[in-house]
């Protein structure tokens, strides 16, 4: 193998008998020749392992309740089936350093406390009755509401309902934890946390968006959002008001962000989430950006061209779009909208400064498609 690149100033050194076994000398003293992977750990611009994927529900989703009966939710811990890329088996991630998961909880069941290191966010999929305790905070949700567990808080989970399962998506950050070798894990000594009185206490404190505690309830000093739950019925109706007073993003449709109420800014430190709206015929320009993303069809049908490959998705489905992929959506309907549920890890790219972003210019802004 030669590593050779004609550009001046990248590494472009052949292969002779005398520098292998150079390089084999080196590799008896755990050392190495930059050269031989410079045009590798350096690339010109990111080279995604991850492949953009769709995940369809209507294929998970019997495989998933087919879980209830295979796993005791005690036994598994938590009972998940996870979505993992084709270019990254080796690390459970479903797209760049972001892991998800689709979770179930039979009628009546409940889980017990952990806490750690990655921080989590779930996106209620189906089943009325789900509750989760966040720092001794009960929370409940129903579908297309969104939570969010930050880093080392305590949590369990559970179903109230008496007949039908619910299936959440949960999203950590799993892999970034294990990236940077800081993962830790905790099981709650008496296994059950005690419990406030009041349920959605944070929504009921820091849920009304620009009103906000005054002389009580201040010295919120943790990095991560006081509220934990962000209600459908809130998000949904603040997309269709900003739908009525503005065009929205040329590439994201009417797109919102679930934000920490104190500083605007994103809800914990490593992930961002995001609510959007394609109007009825819409359909975005593309863009690229650092960061990855994994969306959740909350509402209608469409399909996204990333990396010039087309997705078509439907409720409940799920994909991915790795850093630095071009991408573009468009809802299929002419009559309803689509709603876009997604997560993402720009927190991260912008507090590292890595963010970059983008716009396809060729071809008023559509990719071919293969
Ligand atoms: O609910 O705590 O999908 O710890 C993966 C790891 C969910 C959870 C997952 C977890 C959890």
């Amino acid at each position: 193998m030669t590593y050779s690149d004609d550009v001046l100033g990248r590494a472009r050194v052949g292969e002779t008998p005398e520098l292998k076994a150079y390089y084999e000398r080196l590799a008896g003293h755990e050392a190495g020749a930059l050269w031989t992977v410079a045009n590798e750990i350096e690339p010109w611009y990111p080279q995604p392992k991850s492949v953009p994927t769709h995940w369809s529900y209507a294929d998970l989703r019997p495989l998933v309740l087919e879980s209830l009966d295979l796993v005791k939710a005690d036994d598994a811990g938590r009972r998940v089936v996870m979505l993992v890329n084709p270019g990254r088996k080796d690390i459970s991630a479903a797209v760049g350093m972001l892991y998800t998961g689709l979770q179930v909880m039979g009628p009546g069941e409940s889980m017990t406390a952990h806490r750690h290191q990655a921080a989590a966010l779930r996106f209620v999929v189906e089943g009325q009755g789900a509750w989760t305790v966040v720092d001794g905070q009960k929370l409940k949700v129903g579908p297309r509401d969104f939570a969010i567990t930050p880093n080392w808080t305590w949590h369990e989970h559970g179903n109230e309902s008496d007949d039908a399962p619910v299936i959440w998506q949960d999203g950590l950050d799993i892999p970034l934890v294990n990236a940077h070798d800081a993962g830790f894990y905790e099981v709650h000594p008496n296994h059950y946390q005690e419990r406030g009185q009041v349920v959605n206490s944070s929504l009921l404190t820091y849920g009304a968006g620009e009103l906000r505690p005054y002389g009580f309830a201040d010295g919120w000093t943790k990095p991560y959002s006081p509220l934990f739950a962000y209600p459908w019925e809130q998000a949904y109706p603040a997309l269709l008001n900003a739908a009525r007073a503005t065009d929205g993003s040329p590439y994201d449709g009417v797109i919102l962000e679930y934000s920490n109420p104190l500083t605007g800014g994103s809800v914990m430190p490593t992930l961002g989430a995001h609510l959007q709206m394609l109007r009825p015929g819409e359909a975005t320009q593309a863009h690229r950006h650092t960061g990855s993303v994994i969306y959740n069809v909350a509402k209608g049908s469409g399909h996204s061209v990333i990396a010039g490959r087309r997705f078509d998705w439907t409720e409940g489905d799920i994909f991915c779009v790795p850093s630095w992929a071009w991408h573009e959506h468009a809802n299929a309907s002419a009559g309803d909208d689509a709603v876009l549920f997604s997560f993402n890890d720009f927190p991260v790219m912008r507090s590292l400064a890595f963010w970059r972003e983008e716009a396809y210019l060729d071809n008023d802004g559509h990719q071919p498609t293969n």
